[in-house]
């Protein structure tokens, strides 16, 4: 499947650029399994790669100019100036890639300009990284390209630095990390602290089980903003408890972290989710580790209370989902990524698989929503040249 789609995005390049591509490049999108919002409080999270992904085919040039284009955007190719990168200079689609050339020379690499041409296959809108897939192909290809040696969580930096930075997202590290260090059949448990990895063996059909997403095909406008907002109250919870990051504040000792919170009660439940998604991560670790996939299922569950109840992200599409779904017999479920909209992820048997998809169908038809997108989400490979 890779030659194919590198093919068909190579001949692309050709006709756009009259030349033939030095190479093609893959990232894919992901999807959390569990450990939302710990991210930018140094905490641990647990995505795997989807088999969705951009596909990059690109070239070196010498004369400093970036030429960007997308298979989802009818116009030609953007022209932009390397040297004129700057935050905030450029507002549409081509931040992400651009946003990543300026990253990149701004820690100091020295690029002469590129010709790149991206298709995607991950869903954008629907919270499974298809930002991240865009920045972290683009820098994989140039690392490539320019011969950087750069590892995969040193490109993951770079393209969060590029989010926050350039195109002004105070997004964490997670997708980035996920999309560029994740491994087919595992899922990545990862430290946010310091990036270190361990790949957690994911074969959930040879369990009889499968993994749904359900995109709801809803996004909230407010998104982004309630995004910043609980990134801020998160750090002023650190700073109120004297740490450095939430992940500083012991499971053990939540309870008297939140008493000293006093009335601070926004707060209060932002930390008791952070700190209590933490430990859910590290214990899915231990029952996947240890062979129990199934009973991860009510761990999901309290996932998305937490998330619906005390970092109020869920919204109604959401809990549809999941309570149509547990409703109809699935082992777990809970919302995945950012909030608002977007997707959520379903943990079934899978001999239930037809009877949990239509009654979540039905649900939403009954609700007078569009028809949700459900996949099964099969771990799958990082970032990798494919040509
Ligand atoms: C979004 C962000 F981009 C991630 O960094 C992470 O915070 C996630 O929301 C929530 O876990 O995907």
């Amino acid at each position: 499947m890779g030659e194919a789609v590198a093919e068909t995005v190579g001949e692309r390049f050709r006709e756009l650029y009259g030349a033939d591509a030095e190479g093609v490049w893959a990232a894919p999108g992901r999807v959390n399994l569990i450990g939302e919002h710990t991210d930018y409080n140094d905490g641990f999270v647990m995505p795997f790669a989807l088999p969705h992904q951009a596909v990059a085919a690109v070239s070196r040039r010498d004369d400093g100019i970036l030429r960007l284009h997308s298979a989802d955007v009818a116009a030609g190719p953007v022209e932009l100036r390397v040297a004129d990168l700057a935050p905030g200079s450029d507002t549409s689609w081509t931040a992400y890639p651009s946003g990543v050339v300026w990253a990149l020379r701004e820690a100091g690499h020295e690029l002469t300009g590129a010709d790149v041409h991206l298709a995607s296959t991950v869903p954008s809108g629907a919270g499974l990284s298809s930002s991240a897939a865009l920045e972290v192909v683009v820098a994989l290809a140039l690392n490539d390209l320019y011969s950087l040696g750069l590892r995969g969580w040193q490109l993951a930096r770079l393209c969060q630095r590029a989010e926050n930075v350039y195109v002004g997202a105070p997004v964490g590290i997670m997708d980035q990390t996920a999309s560029a260090c994740c491994e087919a059949g595992h899922a990545l448990f990862l430290d946010t602290r310091d990036l270190s990895q361990r790949q957690i063996p994911l074969d959930l059909a040879a369990e009889g089980m499968r993994l749904l997403v359900v995109d709801t095909r809803v996004k909230h406008s407010h998104s982004e903003g309630e995004y910043g907002k609980r990134r801020a109250g998160c750090e002023k919870g650190a700073a109120l408890l004297g740490v450095d990051a939430l992940r500083d504040v012991p499971y053990a000792g939540l309870d008297a972290a939140l008493e000293r919170l006093g009335d601070e009660e926004e707060v209060r439940r932002l930390v008791r989710h952070v700190v209590t998604e933490d430990e859910r991560v590290e214990r899915v670790v231990s029952l996947l580790e240890s062979g129990d996939t199934r009973a991860t299922g009510p761990v999901l569950v309290e996932g998305h209370a937490s998330l619906r109840d005390d970092f109020r992200i869920s919204c109604p599409e959401l809990d549809l989902v999941v309570d149509t779904a547990l409703d109809s017999g699935a082992l777990g479920a809970r919302m995945t990524g950012g909030g608002f909209g977007g997707s959520a992820i379903v943990l079934v048997e899978a001999g239930d698989v037809d009877a949990v998809t239509k009654a979540v169908e039905d649900a939403f038809a009954a609700a007078g929503l569009k028809t949700p997108r459900v996949f099964e989400a099969v771990p799958s490979a990082g970032a990798r040249r494919l040509v």
